[in-house]
């Protein structure tokens, strides 16, 4: 049986009772002890690290990988932070041991990484690059090697420049299946687990109706809601390539940052109106993946902006998953109320805290309720945190960088993701965004999101306080 983790604190403040009625401790002495103050995760929980291709890699001529639309975009003056560009990044193209060593040193079990689509195929579909792919297997084997399994990311962002159209395009859905098939089929020998896409409304709306990320188109509603339609088809396309080619057993997720629904109070009427809001306000992409097909409202809403869906194209976007994968970073708040929706976002105070990037607001129980949320609505079988972390103004000082903030920021969301698990929902494992400094797309090298510090002139890179603090967490399964 669960005990939730306010019985299991009642539990452990009536036994303090005791003791302090018979001996009379002074108060500090139950907090420090380790069983009063740790909150211990269920026994088999994974802790991981989450990286992306283009924002570490590097090497973007080598072994005959195709342009992506990031080159082609972080190479276009105006468009990232003082015109950075992915062409080296991390490096981590040529130091990737290194970097397998750093996980290792924090004792990390599983660690996510994404594949460069146009390493594999360069024009975006056609023959296989086998450089492209023998990288990938290179790096899973050094993982493997450590005891660290690989979880694989499909597709973060990197589309190939090859491709006619990009997103706006039908045929990508299909070429990424096909790429998916492949992929699959080569590594999962040794992978036991994929995830198609990453993040849904990045690589749609920041990059077809805001302009702000690649390809930086601004278009209009009704073109953005097929770019849409093709992303989670390109899912849904590749969820069945990957069930027909990998090694059977293989398990197939995505991860989605679904806006995340926070009821204001957490009294029933509020919870209620978070789950309505989290169900309507994902309408394009988790709850059309995990209902097959469009809620009532959002064909309503848009009109004659709908996107166009052929015959079958919501049966494949709904493929069963293995899992659910959530990037959680910032909450939106929710309360009830009597309009239609029955629910209403509540404007963010100008007060509100965030971290270094100005998006980056902090709500620490926003991880409990993404978990929340989409278990109550959807009932996954399984949830992955795929990412979680935040960015902070890190300055090396002495050969050492004191993030103090960031571990504020990750003790808190631990503490709420505690409270999760400790419900009975069916979270399995935590990834936490990043391993490293890396190339923060728009925002080029300018925000630092990593547990290990880079220095971009000499590739060095120094654990942070964060690192040893996250080392502590998964040798005691545990936060303080
Ligand atoms: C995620 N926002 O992106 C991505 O998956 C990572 O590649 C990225 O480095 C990380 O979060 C940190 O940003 C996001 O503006 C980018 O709300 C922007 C937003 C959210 C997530």
């Amino acid at each position: 049986m669960n005990i939730s983790r306010r019985r299991f604190g009642k539990t452990v403040a009536a036994a303090a009772g005791v003791a302090f009625a018979s001996v009379s401790l002074p108060r500090f002495v139950l907090a420090q002890s380790p069983t009063a103050s740790l909150l211990k995760f269920p026994p088999k929980f994974l802790w991981g690290c989450a990286t992306a291709s283009y924002q570490i890699e590097g090497g973007v001529k080598e072994d005959g990988r195709g342009p992506s639309v990031w080159d082609t975009f972080s190479h276009t003056p105006g468009k990232t932070f003082r015109g950075d560009t992915g062409d080296v990044a991390d490096d981590s193209y040529h130091l990737y041991k290194e970097d397998v060593k750093l996980l290792k040193d924090m004792g990390v079990t599983v660690y996510r990484l994404s594949i460069s689509w146009s390493r594999i195929f360069p024009n975006g579909t056609g023959q296989p690059n086998e450089k492209g792919l023998a990288y990938y297997q290179r790096v899973v084997d050094e993982l493997l090697k450590n005891n660290i399994a690989p979880y694989i990311t499909l597709f973060h962002w990197d589309l190939p420049q090859a491709l006619p159209g990009g997103w706006q395009s039908r045929d990508t859905s299909k070429a990424f299946a096909d790429y998916a098939a492949y992929v699959s089929k080569q590594l999962s020998d040794r992978v036991h687990d994929f995830f198609t896409t990453n993040e849904f409304v990045c690589f749609t709306d920041l990059s077809y109706k805001n302009g702000q990320f690649a390809p930086g188109l601004k278009l209009p509603d009704k073109q953005v809601n097929q770019v849409r339609h093709h992303g989670i088809l390109a899912h849904g396309l590749a969820v069945q390539a990957i069930r027909a080619n990998a090694r059977a057993g293989t398990q197939v997720g995505l991860a989605e940052n679904a806006t995340v629904h926070v009821p204001v109070i957490e009294s029933r009427e509020h919870i209620e109106a978070a789950r309505r809001a989290t169900r309507e306000r994902n309408a394009p992409f988790l709850t059309a993946v995990m209902e097959g097909k469009y809620t009532d409202g959002y064909l309503e809403r848009e009109g004659t902006n709908a996107p166009k869906v052929e015959a079958g194209d919501m049966k494949v976007i709904g493929s069963p998953l293995d899992f659910v994968g959530l990037n959680v970073y910032t909450p939106e708040y929710v309360r009830a109320d009597s309009s239609r929706d029955g629910f209403v976002v509540v404007q963010r105070q100008t007060s509100a805290p965030h971290m270094a990037s100005p998006w980056l607001y902090i709500g620490p129980e926003v991880i409990y309720w993404a978990v929340r949320n989409v278990s109550d609505i959807w009932k996954p079988k399984a949830l992955y945190i795929t990412e979680n972390g935040c960015s902070a103004d890190d300055e090396l000082r002495d050969g050492r960088v004191e993030d103090t903030d960031r571990v504020m920021y990750l003790r808190n969301h631990l503490t709420h993701l505690h409270r999760a698990a400790s419900e009975g929902y069916p979270i399995k494992g935590y990834f936490l965004w990043s391993l490293m400094d890396n190339f923060e797309w728009a925002d080029g090298y300018s925000k630092r999101f990593g547990l290990h510090y880079v220095d971009y002139k000499t590739q060095k890179r120094t654990p942070k306080l964060s690192a040893e603090w996250y080392r502590e967490v998964i040798a005691r399964n545990a936060v303080e």
